[in-house]
């Protein structure tokens, strides 16, 4: 499909049928896929183009004369092009093809990191970051004498601007921070936390992972400097993502892997780098997963994602007023910006029993510290349970997995 073709409204039935895997049933039951958070299914497009990539045009990139290669090569830097329109970036060369978010982080900390911090010198990030925007900022700060400086968030899971602008200071070198939280689904204030980081002059790094699927995001609005995603949180194949950066940055900073394509000249003595984006890419790449996930761009860009937004907050907005109506459920995080994601707890009953509960039910939820442990410690549990919508659930999913948990309660003898 075309990037042209004219965005269509959202028709929740139709779009179930191109999803192939929402058609089955699980132990018996219709198959409730509420675990987008962790990863979405995918179209028949995406499927589709993954496999004629491997019937039709396989061969290495950048390398060969013959027209396989060519085909291939094309195919790839296509992708890169709509992920490129995607997110409104200038430039496809700023558009670092990656293996998903947590690539795209540790990149910039290996790289931009390990060339920049200074001993002293303040990394900023929220307390609801997923471990992925902690783990290679504390490898990091290891590595430069650097260290962690993290904003604490509200009882309702929201990050206050004040509490922001006061943890910037002389020390703030560079600021991490997640757009939309996977355990609170918080949408973060990025644009003006971005506006305070700049006036200290540190660069910032978007973790959206959880937004680039399901609302606009626009980097040259956003005006951040990196912009890290994965594409099969966006209807896109596993192992596969992207790095947005400005390409002053990029070009500045010194690559992080070494290997075929990301030079110009090697010898013994000395080799140079190739130019963007491809000194950030070395070796053979994912190229089956770029295709898919220039699909997934395309099945994404059919869409107003300002109405998809708002069908997944109406989701959540609904499946919150449908949980404060049950005894012994509390929600964790009660954010006024939500997208699609809700946890909570039960009382007396693990999440993980109610994960187990509801999979017999035909409900996919996730359970657990969904790799945000500080936001478990934060509110003093040890797990949560959690929904998280997509373009293709529904208000009666939602009933179905509110039905469910009575199950749950009736299971464990907890008192309506
Ligand atoms: N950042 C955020 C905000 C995430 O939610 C995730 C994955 C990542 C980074 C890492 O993405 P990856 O594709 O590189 O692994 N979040 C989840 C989740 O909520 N449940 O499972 C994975």
């Amino acid at each position: 499909m075309s990037v042209d073709t004219p965005v269509r409204t959202l028709d929740v039935t139709r779009v179930r049928d191109d999803f192939p895997i929402l058609q089955q049933r699980v132990h018996g039951r219709p198959l409730v896929y509420l675990d987008n958070a962790n990863t979405t299914q995918k179209p028949r497009s995406v499927i589709d183009a993954i496999e004629h990539y491997y019937a039709e045009d396989n061969a290495n990139i950048h390398r060969s004369t013959h027209l396989l290669s060519e085909r291939a090569t094309r195919a790839y830097e296509a992708a890169r092009v709509r992920v490129q329109q995607l997110i409104n970036a200038p430039e496809a060369r700023e558009v670092i093809l990656t293996r998903g978010c947590t690539e795209s982080i540790n990149l910039v900390a290996q790289s931009w990191g390990r060339a920049n911090l200074r001993p002293g010198d303040e990394v900023v990030l929220t307390w609801m970051e997923h471990h992925s925007n902690i783990v290679p900022w504390q490898m990091a700060c290891e590595q430069t004498g650097a260290r962690l400086r993290v904003v604490p968030i509200t009882d309702a899971g929201e990050v206050e601007l004040e509490a922001f602008a006061s943890a910037l200071g002389d020390r703030t070198r560079f600021v991490s921070i997640i757009h939309v939280s996977n355990v609170l689904g918080t949408i973060n204030p990025v644009a003006e936390m971005i506006r305070l980081a700049h006036e200290r002059g540190a660069p910032v790094l978007v973790d959206a992972a959880q937004s680039v699927p399901h609302l606009p995001v626009d980097v040259q609005a956003l005006d951040c400097d990196f912009l890290a995603f994965s594409a099969h949180k966006m209807y896109g194949p596993t192992g596969i993502g992207a790095l947005y950066g400005k390409a002053a940055l990029l070009e500045a900073m010194p690559p992080w892997q070494g290997g075929g394509d990301m030079i110009a000249s090697v010898s013994f003595e000395k080799t140079t780098y190739n130019t963007l984006p491809y000194k950030f890419e070395a070796g053979t790449p994912n190229i089956a997963g770029v295709v898919g996930f220039g699909a997934a761009v395309d099945y994404l860009r059919r869409f107003d994602l300002a109405e998809v937004a708002r069908h997944e907050r109406d989701l959540a907005d609904y499946a919150v007023a449908r949980l404060r109506d049950l005894r012994g459920i509390r929600i964790i995080g009660q954010p006024r910006e939500r997208a699609g994601v809700v946890s909570f707890v039960m009382d007396g009953v693990h999440p993980h029993d109610i994960g187990t509960i509801l999979d017999r039910e035909g409900v996919a939820i996730r359970t657990g510290q969904h790799c945000a442990q500080p936001i478990m410690d934060r509110y003093g549990i040890p797990a949560t349970a959690r929904v998280s919508f997509a373009i293709y659930n529904t208000r009666d999913e939602v009933d179905v997995f509110i039905h469910a948990l009575h199950t749950v309660r009736e299971l464990f003898g907890v008192r309506s």
